[in-house]
């Protein structure tokens, strides 16, 4: 098994005026497959590790073999964090979250808006390329960044979802403005799918 480039559920230019048609192209077509096929070129000589997801080949990165792991941690991460990207923004609806998800921002950030602020926040302290994270503990939500392409997977945490802060993701239509960027984003969240994900992971906290 190979691991292949998630098509996009919606097309390229849905996301504007928010995120432009050509940044969605070449993040997708060009960054994302970059991971993918050098994942792919990695794992070659890894036959038994090529039947695992790319998540199970990151929640175990520490039992990798040394040669292989340097290159689970940059592909395999970017992999996994920009095929959750992708699921975790959508053509614009506008207004804020409701529902499960909701709940947990109120609960454990107060309200909507100091969620807001705070993530926006450590979004733009970030120093150099990397990604926000929101994160679900028991129903509560923290706020974590990793350098580069590290995935919180590989330090045993399910992201629930993220934003990518390289500049490959906003350097077209925002150049060097990073928190024009971050604003706009929150336009594009995809918050029905993040609820959905929610709903999964506070059903497997029950179940064990
Ligand atoms: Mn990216």
């Amino acid at each position: 098994m190979t691991h292949s480039l998630p098509p996009l559920p919606y097309a390229t230019d849905s996301l504007e005026p928010f995120i432009d048609r050509q940044t969605m192209e070449l993040h997708h077509a060009k960054h994302h497959a970059a991971y993918v096929s050098q994942l792919n070129a990695a794992l070659e000589r890894h036959p038994a590790l090529q039947t695992l997801s790319v998540e199970a080949l990151l929640r175990g990165i520490r039992s990798l073999p040394g040669q292989v792991r340097p290159a689970v941690r940059k592909y395999g991460g970017g992999h996994a964090n920009h095929s959750l990207f992708w699921v975790t923004i959508g053509p614009p609806t506008g207004g804020p979250p409701a529902g499960a998800i909701a709940d947990a921002i109120n609960t454990s950030f107060g309200s909507f808006a100091s969620f807001k602020e705070r993530f926006s926040k450590v979004a733009l302290n970030l120093f150099g390329s990397g990604w926000a994270w929101v994160i679900e503990h028991h129903g509560r939500l923290t706020i974590v960044t990793t350098a580069n392409q590290d995935s919180p997977l590989a330090r045993g945490r399910s992201p629930l979802f993220g934003l990518d802060l390289w500049e490959h993701a906003y350097y077209l239509l925002y150049q060097n403005r990073r928190a024009d960027y971050v604003n706009a984003w929150w336009n594009v969240v995809n918050w029905p799918a993040i609820n959905e994900r929610l709903a999964h992971e506070m059903a497997g906290v029950v179940a064990h």
